[in-house]
């Protein structure tokens, strides 16, 4: 059976109690993710010009190591851009922006992840247009994607951070309404962990959607350190066919380092258990 990838998030600046293991260049977080043992790297650019640095490809080029996925959020944290601002200049220039990110991800052979940069629901009564202006914003972004041949991945993300779309039934059930053909979505166990009903039926019931994911415990550190049941998430992922790499966006604690080893460490026994419960090898 062919172990799946796993990888490890690189920013250039941590700021606050931002979820990321590696801070610094793009091209050192390559190297240092090889030099850990890591499959891939997960990249969260400021912007997609960040990315046309010939020294990442170069970097990339001459390790193992690939960029599973492009992370987006910096758009909205750094800039104020949202798919969903009711000033049409800004909303334009979230989608201008994340079509540079689709054709980074086209050369990268990666997925590009959509999450906080849907913007919030600023009172009740906006939730319909707010509703409205994602499914027209991601519509456009969605047939440029197609015409890339480039997955999205869109993050339900818990109510705390983000106040709709928080869970996987009701990304699902987006994706279905507005016939995203080339956008999917990503799970986050932190996420799943506040708002599922239930982890594992979620899984069950979403899988066909599901391209990415997160790892992180249930107070964001590296699995293992809280109380989320992983042998059994990793479990259901696998035994009903996820193929899609797992990624270490958990706090950066007790250090960066510690957390980085401490994620893949805990990865490893997950799977060796995982292998050892199911009578099969790692390819
Ligand atoms: C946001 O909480 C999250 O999970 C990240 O994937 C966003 O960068
Ligand atoms: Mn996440």
């Amino acid at each position: 059976m062919k172990r799946p990838e796993t990888a490890m998030t690189l920013i250039h600046e941590i700021i606050g109690d931002a979820p990321f293991l590696y801070e610094g260049s793009f091209t050192d977080g390559i190297t240092h993710a090889e030099k850990l043992g890591y499959d891939c790297v997960e990249i969260h650019a400021s912007s997609a010009d960040e990315l046309k640095d010939p020294s990442l490809f170069d970097a990339l080029e001459s390790c193992r190591v690939r960029v599973s996925a492009l992370g987006t959020g910096r758009l909205y944290v750094n800039a104020g851009l949202s798919l969903t601002s009711p000033d049409a200049a800004n909303r334009s220039e979230a989608v201008r922006q994340l079509k540079g990110f689709i054709d980074c991800a086209r050369k990268l052979g990666c997925l590009v992840i959509l999450g906080c940069v849907r913007g919030n629901i600023p009172a009740p009564s906006d939730r319909p247009e707010v509703l409205r202006l994602l499914g027209e914003s991601l519509k456009e972004l969605d047939q440029y994607a197609q015409a890339h041949s480039v997955c999205m991945v869109f993050e339900p993300i818990n109510r705390y951070e983000n106040n709709y779309l928080c869970s996987t039934y009701e990304v699902a059930d987006f994706i279905r309404q507005y016939e995203l053909a080339n956008t999917r979505m990503m799970i986050d166990t932190f996420h799943m962990n506040i708002e599922e009903k239930d982890i594992c039926q979620s899984i069950i019931d979403n899988l066909p959607y599901i391209k990415y994911a997160h790892f992180a415990d249930s107070n964001r550190l590296y699995p293992g350190q809280g109380h989320i049941d992983f042998p059994v998430i990793l479990e259901t992922l696998l035994s009903n066919g996820y193929n899609g790499v797992i990624s270490a966006e958990c706090l950066p604690l007790p250090t960066k380092d510690e957390a980085a080893r401490g994620w893949l460490m805990s990865m490893k026994e997950l799977l060796e258990q995982y292998a050892e419960r199911n009578k099969t090898n790692w390819d």
